[in-house]
């Protein structure tokens, strides 16, 4: 038995399924997951000795690569000479909130707390709180973690009550979130026509990245941003994906839209425990203790994570590697393209700068739906072979892969060669 097995035999009788979040247990794609004993750069060596470029970066936030110095070097100095946490306000924490407030053109203050989860758990309550509404709207497709009112999924009409989408979610909880098909003008506007006023906010990835990545469709983000304006509504940017991702400033500096708040993770804290939320000063001086909505947490802003953070943020705006990224990922899509004229594979890719999804799908992907119509026992094959040449993917047809800095062209040649053989 190889050692990731036996790991794995191990983590089942103590960890439910074996794993610390699910998408880990390769559900999605069959088999055992393997267990990984440590990263460099653009890559990850198991516990058997075997190596793999890899495509998740701990699921976005290692867009430099693992263990990248300049993280690497900030954290030592803090286990060396500061400590791990404190309770207590610390200088570093004034210094990362004043440059998410440079970096992100929405945010004037913000919030730290530790995941995304809770980033988006709080803004949902703050925005509730500020407008005294009840009802919020997500759209189908997009994740926000596992915080109650987002666990939903739509009614049986369009936009009709939500559904839960667990058990342990609270019905008379999940009816008051209102789900939408992303992408679909008609139904955002005819619902804000309908029910606007009673909409406490709209939270929305703004480039979707749990159905896969599936890009906004032309003039859809700005009806948003329209129409949650004119109904009071709060709009909510969830860029724990996006955010530092597709541009320094994240999606809302790509396309230019400023919603009211902002929710971040993943690479904000540059691989450690960070999420945050942020915007408008006079949504979030409604957070405790300035104003009456409570939000509250130990580590929130811990020195190692905030170190961690200072460091991944400041090397992103001093290195600036947007273009690099956009030439490796491109050089990547190009690859793939090519490799699927070659072997005639009904495959589509949608791409936003280092973020993509090669869904096995002979059409067009541009919402849920059409992204549950990929062939995902073709991709489970798929993601098998690649690991059998030595390349990690995503494990799961719904994810997106991050190419990193970390990343060369020989390796994106390498990973084309990959994929050509397993298309
Ligand atoms: P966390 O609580 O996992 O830090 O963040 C939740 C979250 C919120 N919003 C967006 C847009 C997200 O993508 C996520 C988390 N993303 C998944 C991967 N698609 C995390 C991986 C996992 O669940 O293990």
């Amino acid at each position: 038995m190889s050692k990731s097995d036996d790991l794995f035999q191990r983590a089942e009788k103590v960890i439910p399924g074996g794993v610390n979040s699910p998408v880990r247990a390769f559900k999605a794609v069959g088999g055992k997951p393997i267990f990984i004993e440590s990263g460099s750069g653009c890559r990850i060596r198991d516990v058997d000795g075997r190596e793999y470029i890899e495509y998740i970066g701990s699921w976005g936030p290692l867009i430099a690569g693992h263990r990248s110095p300049v993280v690497m070097k900030a954290l030592a100095e803090v286990l060396e000479g500061v400590g791990t946490s404190f309770g207590a306000p610390t200088g570093p924490e004034v210094d990362l909130a004043e440059l998410i407030c440079d970096i992100v053109p929405s945010v004037e203050k913000v919030r730290l707390v530790n995941s995304g989860t809770e980033a988006t758990m709080s803004a949902i309550r703050l925005a509730r709180g500020f407008t005294g509404r009840d009802k919020i709207v997500k759209f189908d497709g997009c994740y926000h973690g596992h915080g109650d009112s987002l666990l939903v999924r739509a009614g049986s009409g369009v936009a009709t009550l939500g559904l839960p989408d667990s058990p342990g979610v609270p019905a008379c909880l999940a009816e008051l979130t209102l789900v939408l098909p992303f992408n679909d003008s008609a139904a955002i506007r005819d619902l804000f026509d309908r029910v606007g006023g009673d909409i406490a906010c709209v939270i929305i990835e703004p480039i979707g990245g749990n159905m896969g990545c599936v890009p906004p469709a032309p003039g859809f983000l700005e009806l948003v941003r329209d129409l949650t304006a004119a109904a009071g509504t709060v709009l909510i940017f969830d860029e724990v994906m996006t955010g530092f991702r597709v541009s320094l400033g994240g999606a809302q500096e790509l396309f230019d839209i400023r919603p009211d708040l902002t929710t971040m993770g993943k690479i904000i804290g540059g691989g450690v425990p960070v999420g945050a939320y942020g915007g408008k000063s006079n949504i979030m001086d409604c957070v405790a203790p300035v104003g009456p909505v409570y939000q509250a947490g130990t580590l929130s802003g811990n020195p190692l994570a905030v170190a961690a953070g200072l460091a991944a943020l400041t090397s992103l705006r001093r290195e600036s590697p947007y273009e690099r990224l956009e030439d490796l990922a491109a050089r990547l899509e190009r690859g793939i393209h090519e490799s699927v004229a070659e072997k005639g594979a009904t495959v589509q890719v949608n791409r936003v700068g280092s973020m993509l999804t090669l869904f096995f799908n002979d059409s067009a992907v541009t919402d849920f739906e059409t992204a549950k119509a990929s062939d995902t026992v073709r991709f489970s094959e798929f993601f098998q072979s690649m690991l059998s040449e030595g390349v990690y993917w995503p494990p799961s047809q719904f994810e997106a892969a991050f190419v990193s800095t970390a990343h060369s062209e020989a390796d994106i040649d390498a990973t084309i060669g990959a994929i050509s053989r397993c298309l």
